[in-house]
């Protein structure tokens, strides 16, 4: 058992009798957001469970193979919220995963908050709020996906995996370890996975399928960023790059375009902490990275109204760029490099 035992039973007495069941996840989901929802979709499913899953926004559409994307409702698109609203009014138990506090879902938080349904949330971010009647929340887990196979397995249900979850399950793993390159991958998430390629997910097919999907103009993007823009500072160990919406229009970036681009100038060695910042058309939008024990999830929501991981944050700014910028370096100051 990977959990407490008193929870296991909680959750297997409720999934004994087939429920209208909601799952949601958090804005902008990414492999892990989508990858865990759909995967415990189809076992609840398969377990007799009538049930939707709500995105609150759109997701990106290199994550469109996942298996199960086309039966996404989501919340914020033209007739979305009048659909997904009755829907969660009618559910009598709302999973949450991969997110752990409401405000992360936006308006379709307070949708969620006045439901009466028993509410459980399963999560792997830090300081966890407390909206759940059940929660599942462990920072250990790399993923919310390697938590879901787990929770399957103390239920002893593991013979209800199919190739669809696993990989579905197995490409929330690997998208958010950094395909077990991060310091998030234990020898747990390790075991998961093979358990999961055990029952049919394809290990080079989700690597291609995440990897190698790039558009010829988001490469020249990249090259474009690493050549122009990239800036070192603090003894060359913080890397940063700042993007204007013009340098977005200007190569055509569509939304998840720039995602990995933040990883690259890890490439340097000695170089610690990197940092995309993207300007909006309201804000500016940024993604912190770092190694070891730099800590900028705590630098996140110190300085730029946000948070995350240890070694991976995010945040915002309502500055223009030059500002930010300038506030970004002498909040430099304040996080520790060695
Ligand atoms: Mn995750």
């Amino acid at each position: 058992m990977k959990f407490p035992h008193a929870e296991i039973t909680k959750l297997k007495e409720i999934l004994s009798l087939p429920k209208n069941v909601v799952i949601v996840t958090h804005r902008n989901p990414d492999g892990d957001a989508l990858g865990s929802s759909l995967g415990f979709k189809i076992f609840l499913e398969k377990k007799g469970h009538e049930v939707s899953f709500i995105s609150p926004n759109t997701y990106t559409s290199n994550l469109k193979w996942i298996p199960g994307t086309d039966s996404i409702m989501v919340y914020e698109n033209g007739m979305g919220k009048k659909i997904c609203e009755a829907r969660i009014k009618s559910a009598e138990l709302i999973f949450c995963l991969d997110f752990n506090a409401l405000t992360r879902l936006e308006t379709l938080g307070e949708a969620i908050k006045i439901s009466t349904a028993y509410k459980v949330m399963i999560d792997h971010h830090q300081q966890p709020e407390n909206f759940a009647d059940l929660a599942f929340g462990n920072v250990k887990y790399c993923a919310t996906a390697e938590m879901i196979y787990d929770i399957i397995a103390d239920m002893g249900e593991t013979d209800l995996l199919d190739d669809k979850i696993a990989e579905c399950l197995y490409t929330g793993i690997v998208t958010d370890n950094g395909f077990f390159q991060f310091n998030n991958t234990t020898s747990n998430a390790h075991q998961v996975a093979a358990a999961l390629i055990d029952k049919g997910a394809r290990p080079d097919y989700v690597s291609e399928k995440v990897n190698n999907v790039f558009r010829e103009s988001r490469l020249r993007f990249f090259g474009y960023c690493l050549n122009e823009k990239l800036k070192l500072v603090k003894n060359n160990q913080v890397a940063y790059i700042m993007i204007g919406q013009a340098e977005i229009k200007k190569f055509n970036l569509q939304s998840g375009d720039s995602e990995g681009l933040v990883n690259y100038p890890f490439k340097i060695e000695g170089v610690k902490v990197s940092v995309y910042f993207s300007e909006e058309p309201d804000r500016i939008k940024i993604s912190f990275r770092s190694r070891g024990d730099i800590d900028v999830n705590t630098f996140a929501r110190t300085f730029f109204e946000g948070g995350g991981h240890r070694n991976a944050a995010g945040g915002v700014s309502n500055a223009n760029p030059a500002i930010t910028e300038k506030k970004f370096l002498e909040a430099l100051e304040s996080l520790k490099l060695n």
